[in-house]
């Protein structure tokens, strides 16, 4: 126990965040929060805090702070709207599994729930927000405050990784009471590998011809048991974003989304560790007849919604070793698939380089971004194509929004993600659309001078709507094209330094200047409208 003493709801909170190793919290101010706002200016030594020109911005920067780290991103933004601007990147949170912590207030507590109409109310923002997150929760008074963020830290470590939000009332943010700040956060351990379903997974596993591993952010901390198992099984580890990376792709072993169809069609059991297997069961759809599923999951209701032939409830690093203990004993050495792999690979990448002009500039980005450097997609031409012509050799190098596919995402998370990471490189593409979502957060990367090299990809247009509306509805264009502004004068404006690449080669050249500058960089690349051979066949080969 430590010493009680006289605080604030706002100073205790600001006390959990710095004993939890929170180093950076992003956010806008406002009336509601000025007591917990005031109070990290005490603790501002530990606890950095970022400024934003949108909620939006601060969420999706404590999003790719949280994506690209495995700790918690925290923000704060004032109740009611703020609450509702930060929505997109609190869904995507939850969609992408990231450890997300959101701080914001409330009304006065005699006020909330009876309609009167005061500044920022919502009729029920608490259930708001616990239907955006995985857990929320109010502090009534500052006595509560210590346990109330002693459990949100709980929540953000223990299970499976989702965004969680701690709201205030006004009054209570700045309301002292002698409590003891210092209350231990204990995570919930995972449960233990079942040793009676590890041994139904061995019996699949021993008749198995040509088995499949497929892995998800939920497998980030067992890489080294996950490419173990590809080597005993002689399987090929295939991805679709988060997990992008467990098993690099310059291994053998490593598939991407599109690489891994072939080897699909032939698979006879999948192991399915941390995901939710939407590439198999939603996008290649065609299951191989007899196919068997062995899934290990730290989430419960997974083996609800999609049920395995044989089903463990653990951790990812646990489940892993611990069904390569029983299995090596068990299984004969097979032959290696390695040199049919790489041919595989080969013959896919080959496959795709008719995808332009994307592969072209996929490219020369790889060429440029060291491997460990990290490289954030959009929800775009470029964006979509880099989900299997963008080679990821390292986990959580590949930030993705996961299946919100929320336009607009990318930039406003690569500041998160540089932030986070300010010794490696970061890289942002991006349509002119997307872009444009958070076209504002420009000023707090020249602010902050955050070294984010973000590539526009300006087709004039919604791309991929246009292309839809071409393709489907007989060229009935509408809401599709756009007018743009001059995207190099426009980040000058702002402080950031600009240049424009029209090729691949002059992209090249502009990138390799890009990460030699010390301060955030934009890159025009314009491009002709609906130039762009479609992603989608090798997205959703089945549809
Ligand atoms: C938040 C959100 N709004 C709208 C959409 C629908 N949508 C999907 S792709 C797209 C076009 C994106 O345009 P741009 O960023 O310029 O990329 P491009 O396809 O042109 O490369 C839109 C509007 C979406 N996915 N997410
Ligand atoms: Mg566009």
């Amino acid at each position: 126990m430590s010493k009680p003493e006289t605080l604030s709801t706002g100073q205790a909170i600001a006390r959990s965040l710095v004993r939890n190793g929170v180093d950076t919290v992003f956010g806008i101010p406002g009336a509601h929060t000025y007591d917990f706002i005031d109070a990290l200016y005490e603790c501002r030594d530990r606890i950095r805090f970022i400024v934003n020109r949108h909620e939006q911005g601060s969420g999706y920067m404590a999003y790719g702070y949280a994506k690209s780290t495995g700790r918690v991103g925290a923000f704060t933004c004032v109740p009611g709207p703020g609450v509702l601007n930060a929505g997109a990147a609190l869904c995507t949170a939850y969609g992408a599994n990231a450890p997300v912590l959101c701080i914001t207030g409330n009304i006065q507590s005699h006020n909330i729930g009876r309609g009167r109409g005061i500044l920022h109310e919502l009729p029920d923002q608490l259930a708001t927000l616990r239907g955006l997150t995985k857990w929320s929760e109010r502090i009534n008074h500052p006595s509560e405050a210590p346990a109330v963020m002693a459990e949100a830290f709980r929540q953000l470590a223990s299970g499976r990784m989702r965004p969680v939000a701690v709201e205030a009332p006004w009054d209570v943010f700045g309301a002292r009471a002698l409590i003891d700040p210092e209350v231990p956060m204990q995570p919930v351990p995972p449960p233990q590998p079942d040793p009676e379903a590890i041994a139904r997974a061995v019996a699949l596993l021993q008749n198995a011809q040509h088995p499949m591993i497929t892995v998800g952010s939920g497998a980030i901390g067992a890489r080294a048991e996950v490419l173990e198992l590809a080597q005993l099984l002689q399987a090929p580890v295939t991805s679709h974003r988060s997990g992008r990376g467990i098993v690099g792709e310059d291994s053998p072993y490593g598939f991407s989304c599109g690489a891994g169809i072939k080897p699909w069609q032939s698979t006879d059991v999948l192991i399915g560790i941390g995901t939710r297997l939407e590439l198999q069961f939603l996008r290649w759809i065609r299951i191989p007849a007899g196919l068997k599923v062995i899934r290990i999951d730290i989430d419960a209701t997974e083996m609800v919604r999609l049920k395995p032939d044989v089903g463990m409830v653990t951790d990812a690093k646990l489940g892993t070793r611990a069904l390569l203990d029983a299995l090596s004993p068990a299984l004969a050495k097979r032959p290696s698939r390695e040199a049919e792999f790489k041919a595989l690979k080969s013959q896919f990448r080959q496959e795709i380089q008719k995808v332009q002009p994307q592969m072209g500039f996929l490219d020369v980005i790889r060429a440029v971004l060291p491997r460990d450097g990290f490289f954030v997609e959009e929800i775009s031409q470029v964006g979509f194509t880099s989900r299997f012509g963008f080679p990821v050799y390292e986990p959580r190098t590949f930030v993705t929004g996961g299946y919100q596919d929320n336009v607009g995402f990318g930039f406003m998370t690569a500041l998160g993600v540089k932030i986070a990471n300010p010794g490696k490189p970061v890289v942002s593409v991006t349509g002119d659309g997307g872009f444009m979502f958070g076209v504002m957060e420009l000023a707090t990367a020249v602010k902050y001078d955050i070294n984010l090299v973000t590539i526009v990809f300006n087709n004039s247009s919604y791309g991929n709507v246009l292309r839809d509306q071409r393709n489907v509805y007989k060229g009935r264009e509408i809401g599709s094209s756009l007018t743009n502004p001059d995207f190099v004068k426009l980040a000058e404006s702002f402080g950031a330094a600009a240049r424009l690449a029209k090729t691949p080669a002059e992209l090249k050249a502009v990138l390799e200047w890009a990460f030699a500058q010390s301060g955030p960089v934009l890159i025009e690349v314009p491009t002709e409208r609906g130039c762009e051979i479609s992603p989608w066949p090798f997205l959703h080969p089945n549809l």
